[in-house]
């Protein structure tokens, strides 16, 4: 079986709350502040084969988990860049989040998520900023919403796409319906 490893970063601005959305559609108002890493593990399956999918969720605290988020970074096949489009401050701290992540194989598969679009109509400025941030570093962007199940089916079906068209081992064809199979839930704190 193929194993896609997925990295969540950013400030706090929903990453968990994606990683529950996505693993196993639901979604929490009172959440707790991630300490230092978990691990949820998600298989699907398609025409040709299973995937597991490793779904890193890192604490927004980078110096005091340092020694974890140096090694889940290594693991990366994709990274999702996570900001909230309600706190603007999220999105200025991205910068922050490049250096942390700037020693990423180009190989690695980058995708930006704005998440919380239920909550903030983006004007067409901002918007433009986004897309801006995105092109010039080269990540894919999806505007999510991990409370109202928006823009997480479609990132997730990117990031394994993505990941099968360079690991042909796995799957040839791409355009192949990608259906839940079945999935477990550990958490584990370096
Ligand atoms: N309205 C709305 N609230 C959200 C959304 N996603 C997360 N939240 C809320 O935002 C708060 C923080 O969410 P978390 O998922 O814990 O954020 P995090 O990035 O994992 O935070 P840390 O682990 O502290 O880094 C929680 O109260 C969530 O319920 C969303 O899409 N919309
Ligand atoms: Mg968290």
């Amino acid at each position: 079986m193929g194993e896609l490893n997925v990295v969540f970063v950013g400030d706090q601005c929903g990453k968990s709350s994606l990683v529950n959305r996505i693993s196993n559609d639901t979604f929490n108002i009172v959440m707790y502040s991630t300490p230092g890493l978990e691990l949820t593990v998600k298989t699907v399956t398609t025409d040709l084969g299973d995937l597991k999918v490793l779904l890193f969720d890192t604490s927004n605290n980078t110096s005091k988990f340092f020694v974890s988020h140096k090694l889940v970074y290594r693991k990366a096949n994709a990274v999702c860049l996570v900001f909230d489009l309600a706190n603007i401050n999220t999105f200025r701290n991205l910068s922050y989040w490049l250096r942390e992540i700037s020693e990423l194989p180009a190989k690695v598969k980058l995708y930006l998520v704005g998440n919380k679009c239920d909550l903030c109509t983006v004007s067409e400025e901002y918007n433009k900023e986004i897309e801006y941030f995105a092109t010039i570093n080269r990540f894919q962007y999806f505007e999510c919403s991990a409370k109202d199940t928006i823009g997480t089916i479609d990132l997730f079906n990117q990031i394994i796409n993505d990941y099968l068209t360079v690991n042909p081992i796995i799957i040839t064809d791409t355009n192949s319906t990608i259906l839940v199979k079945n999935e477990i839930k550990s958490n584990c704190c370096y």
